[in-house]
């Protein structure tokens, strides 16, 4: 059946009219329910072993438009729509976008099980399905506040699979009701499944803000991602999350594995656990259980676990590691306690260092230290990151271990970060050369033969301009920001984390400021554009957004600066926001401090883009330049080793790095000293501001004093370069070219060839 007939049926059954006569919110519904179920009818891939990506996070946006791209109706729908007068980008605009996740880790699961079905490998998530997401964020007085973001529709992707199991929690038990999501694999008649765990009787929303009773664990398990664990009932939610999804999602594997023919004494020859960080940690100790229930003796069940579990770590950052006491445990999944101190006892048989053993001194749990021990590989995002792993984090380990250590520098896919969120580009880009480039990206260096092409170059800069044009009048329309699309748009966007310094960010904007207010104009106007959420209780985050959101309000008050400098923070940034913006970036800013950013994925988003790196040699960063060269990308600052040597010394903190030294540099001194200002304390809150002044100056954790000045130079040399529109054209097109090594699609086959082995 033709599409029009198929939309015309649906439409008349479920609203009682044609599609011309239907709302935005209906044909969006509409198209729904038809490529839901078009994807939903299609087999998963065949294959004697299995993947499941374990993962607390999946961030995966809205899912219409990359729908019908892998269903190759996208063309058709859009077509359909016109001939009735209405616009595809206006009813995907009706969709809530999924609040499953909230920053990297995430979004990279979402790329990766685009990936995994568009190579056909059979390879499933397995997740929560939170109904109220991390949170809305919404700025009022220059705060952030936090909201539900209540995504779930009636109608939705999620398919009722009729499945549950039962998870036995420390005196109750609750069902694990399966909800699955079809993930249809681009340009193969496949798709897997992303399956997402939910209590039976999820909360309804009756409260206002993000406060909850978090003691009620059988309606509010599946409340929120990451809920606030400032106080002991958040943490145990925390746990209770983590044991709930690993228990049903060993139990699924279980079955499945029954289901299609095999014991459980072959585990490891039919099944894959990929460990997305440690939140799903507890899986290995799990399986175990449930291996030893199937009467296999502990040694067969741990020798099945670990040579099924694989790990992936995503942070070198030591508060980010979890830990949990075993007290937690004992309280949430007793039956997982002796088990977890039987690997421990295996373990320090293996090694007697105490900084490999799972159970410390305290009796908290290393998560890390459980999957390293009891899987069969340990993979970096990053190569610089990998490398620290080996020679610092987890050196003890891989002494012991060597042979289980291996990189797997992350990716995104372009079928969502170019094909679809940037049509324009990709016209240009097979004006140029072979579409083919979608599914192998490697062709995009074909792009290289164009570099002297002056009509490719002007229609590359032409194309930039229409999606500054077109995020100017987005950001009217949603937040009443008027923006001039002829200045350089400069955008930082991720998380907030003080390791990713933003703050250093601010004070550029503060210099600028400063200059023009002095009246010394900069070489051309620049729009600095934020956005960032922060976790509701990471005070100092908040306090930085703060200092940004009064930053945006002076500026926008002063008409001598406003002509040269605007700053802006999107509110409620997410994966839709990022579609909208990375296509219109000019300057990328990836500017952590080297050694504490893993990987970084918005990076390779904005570079295919056509964006240009304003960075630090920090996470995959040092593999762009290594691929694009130092023509075609800005780096400063200070370098991995450097930072980590400053982290260790003689000073009362334990480092040997004196922010009071920068801070009396004399460019640093009235930045910093800006946070306090009279202009400043007339707009913002003088207690936040000062604690964020005194932080920066006496502690500096995250050494933005350290760089700032490097920074700043490497900037104004990016705007004043930016003015030979010829070279810059040149520099964009080679980032674009050059992307290609950052597909999702060349990481899943890493991954599959080394680790995985599937098929
Ligand atoms: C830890 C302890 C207790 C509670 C929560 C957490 C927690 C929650 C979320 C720890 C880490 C996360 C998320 C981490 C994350 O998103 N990491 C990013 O992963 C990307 C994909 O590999 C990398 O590109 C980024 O560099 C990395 O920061």
């Amino acid at each position: 059946m033709q599409l029009n007939e198929q939309l015309y049926q649906l439409t008349q059954r479920h609203f009682g009219r044609s599609p011309d006569q239907c709302d935005d919110k209906q044909l969006y519904q509409a198209l729904l329910l038809l490529t839901g179920q078009m994807a939903q009818d299609r087999p998963a891939p065949a294959g004697e072993k299995k993947l499941y990506y374990f993962s607390a996070e999946f961030l995966m946006g809205k899912l219409l438009s990359n729908n019908l791209l892998a269903l190759g109706l996208h063309d058709q729908a859009r077509e359909l729509l016109a001939s009735l007068g209405r616009d595809l980008g206006t009813v995907e605009s009706m969709e809530p976008e999924p609040s499953l996740g909230n920053g990297g880790l995430g979004r990279l699961a979402a790329c990766f099980l685009d990936s995994i079905a568009a190579l056909g490998l059979p390879g499933d998530g397995v997740g929560l399905n939170y109904h109220y997401g991390l949170f809305k964020q919404e700025f009022h007085q220059n705060r952030q506040t936090e909201s539900p973001d209540p995504w779930l529709e009636p109608d939705s992707w999620l398919i009722p699979t009729g499945r549950a199991f039962t998870v036995p929690f420390g005196g109750f038990e609750l069902k694990a009701v399966l909800y699955d999501i079809a993930i249809p694999g681009a340009g193969n008649g496949y798709a897997n499944r992303l399956h997402l765990f939910d209590v039976e009787e999820p909360a309804p929303q009756p409260w206002v803000g993000i406060k909850f009773d978090k003691g009620d664990i059988p309606h509010h398990l599946t409340s929120f991602l990451y809920p606030d664990d400032s106080d002991q009932a958040g943490r145990l939610l925390r746990v209770y999350q983590q044991y709930f999804l690993v228990s049903a999602g060993a139990q699924l594997i279980l079955a499945e594995l029954e289901e299609r023919g095999f014991s459980p004494e072959t585990l490891a020859d039919h099944v894959v656990v990929q460990i997305n960080d440690t939140h799903p940690s507890m899986v290995i100790p799990e399986l175990i259980r449930l291996l030893t229930q199937r009467g296999l003796s502990m040694d067969e069940a741990i020798g099945q676990v670990s040579r099924a579990c694989a790990y992936t770590n995503h942070t070198i950052l030591a508060e980010a590691l979890e830990k949990w006491p075993l007290a937690f445990i004992e309280k949430v999944a007793p039956q997982l306690a002796p088990i977890i101190r039987e690997l421990d006892q295996r373990a320090k048989a293996a090694s007697a260092d105490p900084r490999t053993a799972i159970l410390d001194t305290e009796n908290r749990v290393h998560m890390a230290h459980m999957d390293i021990h009891y899987g069969f590989s340990v993979n970096g995002v990053a190569a610089l990151h990998t490398e620290i792993l080996k020679n610092t984090e987890l050196r003890h380990f891989y002494d012991l271990y060597p042979e289980k250590f291996n990189n797997k520098t992350n990716g995104v896919t372009l079928r969502r970060w170019l094909e679809a969120c940037n049509p324009g580009l990709s016209a240009l880009i097979d004006s140029c050369i072979d579409p083919g480039w979608r599914r192998d990206a490697q062709k995009l260096e074909g792009l290289l033969a164009f570099q002297e092409d002056q009509a490719v170059l002007d229609r590359l800069l032409a194309v930039k301009q229409e999606s500054k044009n077109q995020l100017c009048r987005l950001l009217w329309a949603a937040q009443g920001v008027e923006l001039d699309p002829q200045s350089v748009f400069d955008i930082q966007v991720k998380r907030l984390h003080e390791y990713k310094r933003q703050q250093m960010n601010a004070l550029y904007v503060i210099r600028k400021y400063l200059e023009i207010k002095a009246g010394n104009l900069p070489e051309r106007p620049v729009t600095v554009l934020f956005g960032a959420k922060a976790a509701p209780a990471y005070v100092m985050a908040k306090r930085i957004i703060h200092l940004i959101l009064c930053l945006q309000q002076l500026i926008d008050g002063d008409p001598q600066v406003r002509p040269w400098l605007r700053v802006a923070m999107v509110e409620n940034y997410n994966v839709t926001w990022a579609e909208r913006l990375i296509p219109a970036c000019d300057i990328s800013e990836q500017i952590s401090l080297a050694s504490k950013e893993a990987s970084g994925t918005g990076n390779m988003k904005f570079m295919a883009n056509g964006a240009v790196t304003l960075g630090t040699l920090d996470g995959a960063n040092v593999e762009i330049a290594q691929l694009v060269g130092p023509e075609n990308i800005y780096t400063f600052g200070a370098h991995s080793d450097q930072v980590i040597q400053l982290y260790q010394g003689e000073e009362p903190d334990g480092r040997s790095y004196r922010p009071l030294e920068h801070y009396h540099q004399p460019g640093v001194e009235p930045l910093v000293d800006f946070l306090v200002s009279p202009e400043l304390l007339a707009i913002g809150d003088p207690a936040e501001l000062s604690a964020l002044w005194k932080d920066m100056k006496g502690k500096d954790w995250f050494m933005a004093l350290l760089d700032v000045e490097d920074y700043i130079a490497a900037k104004d040399r990016c705007l004043r370069d930016y003015g030979d529109r010829r070279a810059w054209a040149r520099k964009m097109l080679v980032n674009i070219a050059k992307s290609g090594y950052f597909s999702s699609d060349r990481v899943i086959r890493q991954y599959n060839q080394d680790i995985w082995h599937l098929n």
